[in-house]
């Protein structure tokens, strides 16, 4: 792509495993060098060589404000002045606690951490402890860390890499968890009847967004709470994606599933690193020091990260059609993509949640992490290179989910809209 980035991927790569610090950034699965990036503002990113781009990424999610929103740079500038860390409590994550209790019902007390990882880790131990068991069940697809025991078949960066369970973890670990395919009540149900009394947890993206995009099914959702409170299991819902993503309080509010435990992350980081899991008041009260289940972080609660948090929620806050209006320019933007897609001759399917897609390249629905795995990879291969020479910077997987933010102009979606159309006349049919 340009001779800067590319100079610095090739000392990066001797230095760094892959030259990334995340596997998804490294372009494995569309072929070609990552892009390295100087800055970004708004909706725009601009690489070391100078290029700029139309950012669908927005650093996984965090980003729904936009880069180096104004409100949220003075916040974080403010607060490093008055220091990076004390490694003692501090008021603002007290607030921040207090604006996440209030925006999600389900959650009477919340902890905070560095990441979604640690959030979805701490969760699943503090099931365990509260239920006294040690299976859990997960979905084909579903992405939620990097723990050893949620590393079976996983989406994002390990269905990108064809590494859904990955190396290194040990088979005593992994035992203790059953994937199950997503939005397959029958399946849910039939193993919770036989074995539900020794599930401590079934964990789930209410929305997936580590797969593309997949919605559940009407009912799939109830069906899930139903069987977890018929069986002493706790539900945990990870909203590390959806988490104020898809609505102020999650996704669990758009369906109305109260879980026992939700975790959290990006958005409320504002592109600093935290995640959080909180819930019911009985269960989180068994978290050390209050209880004898064990969780600590240097930097948990952050308060530069909290500040940062804290005024990318004031944002979003002020506007009471903040999600009415991000969800109406997504709607544009992906109508615009499917005529491009149908104009061409090439089959997608594109579902959405809120200011979050992603484009599938099959003529069928995509339910599942199978259907996904079955969708045209090569052509979206073009199409992800097609879209960069244009300009238009999207997941480097077909296994990701794109997001709008506040930032994105009219002129953004239509100039997205215009090399989408050009991008499908040269996708292989
Ligand atoms: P982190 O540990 O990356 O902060 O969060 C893990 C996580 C947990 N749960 C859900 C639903 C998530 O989407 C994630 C992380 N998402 C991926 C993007 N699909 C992170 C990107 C990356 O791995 O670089």
């Amino acid at each position: 792509m340009g001779i800067i980035s590319d100079n610095i991927f090739r000392e990066g790569r001797i230095l760094i495993p892959g030259g990334v610090n995340s596997p998804v950034r490294a372009f494995k699965s569309v072929g070609g060098n990552p892009i390295f990036i100087d800055r970004a503002k708004g909706s725009k990113m601009f690489d070391v060589d100078g290029k700029e781009y139309i950012d669908y990424v927005g650093s996984w999610g965090p980003m729904i404000v936009g880069h180096a929103n104004k409100h949220v740079t003075k916040a974080i500038n403010e607060a490093v002045a008055k220091g990076s860390s004390f490694g003692a409590p501090s008021p603002l994550e007290v607030a921040l606690a207090s604006k996440i209790v209030k925006a999600v019902p389900s959650i009477e007390m919340v902890r905070m951490v560095n990441s979604g990882t640690e959030a979805a880790m701490s969760a699943i131990r503090l099931a365990r402890a509260y239920t006294n068991r040690d299976r859990i069940i997960k979905f084909d697809g579903c992405y939620h860390g990097h723990a050893d025991s949620l590393l079976v078949k996983v989406g994002s960066g390990g269905a990108t890499l064809g590494i859904p369970d990955s190396l290194g973890v040990p088979k005593d670990f992994a035992k203790y968890t059953t994937s199950l395919p997503y939005n397959d009540i029958d399946a849910l149900t039939k193993i919770m009847e036989k074995e539900g009394d020794s599930i401590a947890a079934v964990i789930i993206e209410p929305i997936v967004g580590n797969a593309g995009v997949i919605r559940p099914i009407e009912g799939f959702l109830e069906a899930v709470r139903k069987v977890t409170e018929e069986q002493g299991t706790l539900l945990i819902v990870d909203e590390v994606m959806t988490g104020f993503r898809v609505a102020y309080g999650g996704a669990q509010t758009i369906f109305n599933i109260k879980p026992d435990l939700t975790c959290l992350g990006k958005i409320i980081g504002g592109g600093l690193p935290v995640g959080a899991y909180g819930g019911r008041r009985d269960i989180m009260s068994m978290v050390a020091p209050e209880g004898a289940v064990y969780q600590a972080g240097t930097l948990s609660g952050n308060p530069v990260a909290m500040a940062a948090g804290l005024a990318t929620l004031e944002v979003i806050a002020k506007d009471n059609d903040f999600y009415p209006k991000l969800e109406a320019k997504t709607k544009k933007l992906t109508a615009g993509i499917r005529e491009g897609a149908a104009k061409a001759g090439i089959p997608i399917y594109l579902p959405e949640a809120g200011s979050m897609f992603s484009i599938f390249f099959t003529d069928k629905e995509v339910r599942n992490y199978a259907d996904a795995q079955g969708t045209n990879v090569a052509q979206f291969r073009e199409w992800f290179h097609l879209m960069l020479d244009e300009g238009i910077y999207l997941p480097p997987s077909p296994f990701e989910s794109y997001f709008v933010s506040s930032a994105h102009t009219g002129n953004d979606i239509d100039r997205t809209i215009e090399a989408a159309k050009k991008a499908f006349k040269g996708v292989t049919a």
